[in-house]
């Protein structure tokens, strides 16, 4: 099985600009050459760490780590010492050098075994800091080609989007996926409205909060209504945003579902219904079913609310070092648990309605651990107590807000919102700080966030 075959078999043309990323393009020979000398450079390492900024540098260096089956580690850009070294340190990741474009090497090496981690994405959970996902080559492939077939994706697209290269959305379907189906890449550096409409691609891909802002721009959006597909995954795209979609650019959006120890698992289909508020039909090689409290399935009536779970060629391998989190996320009878609510409606379309724990926020398609946060603000001298929630919010689906208990006068709201951003990545910042005297607590002395005054 080759992974990356539009890459180092291809059967299409190629061009100068097959691929670009924020302006700079390459060929897809120069990719493979640049690529070629990264792994060589790092053939045999364990591990090696990519500094996942917004660059054609970041491709080149995925792809090598890749050619050289050495599990890649992607940093987000802008993760501060507190991430950075927890990254690091928990995967045990070489850190690359600078990758030089101008670099050229043949590539002889053989293609890695399938069942070799690809890729080591950090995720947040609840509580704790965040856990490395083991992504397996075959689950990369299994996925793409799922969803290649779900979306009718061939080496004739363009594809368009500008998302952070550390996470599954853009890394494996918006990287990945264009070079193993051989389709153009063109990665706008930033999601903007802008970017997209000037960008002429035929596949789309976005988070509901670049979707909202397209939607708000109506110039942008009729500029994408010569697109093929557009396709919105990460978080519940709005109706109300589904349908303005519609009305400027001409078609409905396609709505997928995934998470990163799973992979995209469920998707309307380029071919079929698209309907509001709906994530679809089990892609490929994806089965799934609804479990209620008791543990029991619950009918598929489309409106009895079951924790979803999956069985897939996609999932993951396991949290890195981490048994007892991989067994707990799984059923006794070796589903695995989602941890999203959902319902299936009688013709097997499923609706996402929730999560299961409000300690999990997703807020403009991140998702972020209230604990990973709350442990960031306590690291702060002048903070006693924290506890943090996700608020709704128009653009970002969710805000971060935390509740702070603070010694008088030693901190402001500006101050700790920069501390998180400087410790943490940017976006798991708290757009907002409400102070407190006290956090409410239950007779055992547990915070209770179901008491917080209304953010
Ligand atoms: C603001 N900035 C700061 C601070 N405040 N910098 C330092 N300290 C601060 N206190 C700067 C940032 O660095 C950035 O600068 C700029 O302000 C705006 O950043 P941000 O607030 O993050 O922008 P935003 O407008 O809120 O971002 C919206 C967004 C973003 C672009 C939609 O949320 C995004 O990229 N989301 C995608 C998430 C995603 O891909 N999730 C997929 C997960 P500058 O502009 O210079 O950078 S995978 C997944 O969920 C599964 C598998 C699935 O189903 O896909
Ligand atoms: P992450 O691990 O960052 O990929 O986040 C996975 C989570 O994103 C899932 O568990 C869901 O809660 C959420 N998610 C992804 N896609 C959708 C969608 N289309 N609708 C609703 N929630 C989604």
């Amino acid at each position: 099985m080759h992974l990356l075959p539009a890459l180092t078999a291809p059967a299409s043309a190629d061009s100068g600009d097959a691929v670009t990323v924020a302006g700079r393009s390459c060929s897809r020979e120069e990719l493979l050459g640049a690529a070629a000398a990264v792994a060589a450079r790092i053939g045999g390492a364990p591990a090696v760490a990519v500094n996942a900024a917004p660059a054609l540098e970041t491709v080149v260096a995925v792809v090598g780590g890749l050619l050289a089956g050495v599990p890649v580690v992607p940093v987000p850009p802008d993760a501060g010492p507190a991430e950075r070294d927890h990254i690091l340190g928990d995967s045990g990741a070489q850190v690359l050098p600078p990758v030089d474009l101008a670099e050229r090497a043949d590539w002889r090496g053989a293609e890695p075994a399938a069942d070799a981690t690809a890729l080591v994405l950090y995720t947040s959970g609840t509580t704790g800091p965040p856990k490395g996902v083991l992504v397996a080559r075959r689950a990369v492939a299994a996925d793409l080609d799922a969803l290649a077939a779900a979306w009718d994706w061939t080496a004739e697209d363009t594809l368009v989007h500008g998302l952070p290269l550390f996470h599954v959305h853009g890394l494996v379907l918006g990287v990945l996926g264009a070079l193993r189906v051989g389709s153009r890449l063109v990665h706008t550096g930033r999601p903007t409205p802008d970017a997209y409409a000037a960008a002429g691609g035929s596949l789309y891909f976005g988070v509901p909060t670049v979707w909202g802002r397209v939607a708000q721009d109506a110039a942008a959006a009729r500029a994408l209504g010569g697109a093929r597909l557009l396709v919105s995954g990460s978080a519940p795209l709005p109706a109300p945003v589904f349908r303005r979609l519609e009305e400027l650019t001409g078609q409905r959006p396609v709505e997928r579902y995934g998470m990163t120890e799973t992979l995209i698992t469920l998707s309307t289909r380029a071919s079929g219904e698209r309907r509001p508020g709906s994530v679809g039909l089990p892609l490929d090689g994806v089965v799934t079913r609804l479990v209620g409290e008791d543990g029991e399935p619950v009918p598929y009536d489309g409106a009895t609310i079951g924790e979803l779970q999956v069985k897939a060629a996609t999932l993951f391998d396991g949290y890195l070092g981490r048994p007892e989190a991989t067994a707990a996320s799984y059923a006794a009878d070796g589903w695995f648990r989602t941890g999203d609510m959902a319902v299936i409606e009688p013709d097997g379309m499923h609706r996402i309605v929730g999560r299961a724990s409000t300690d999990l926020i997703k807020s403009g398609g991140y998702r972020i651990g209230a604990g990973e946060v709350e442990n960031a603000l306590l690291d702060h001298p002048g903070v006693r107590e924290a506890a943090v929630v996700g608020a709704p919010h128009e653009d970002l689906g969710q805000e971060i807000v935390a509740y702070v208990v603070a010694d008088i006068d030693a901190v402001g709201e500006r101050a700790l919102i920069d501390f998180v951003a400087g410790h943490l990545s940017v976006h798991k910042r708290p757009r907002r700080v409400i102070f407190l005297d006290a956090l409410p607590r239950n007779a055992m002395g547990k915070p209770q966030k179901g008491l917080l005054p209304p953010p």
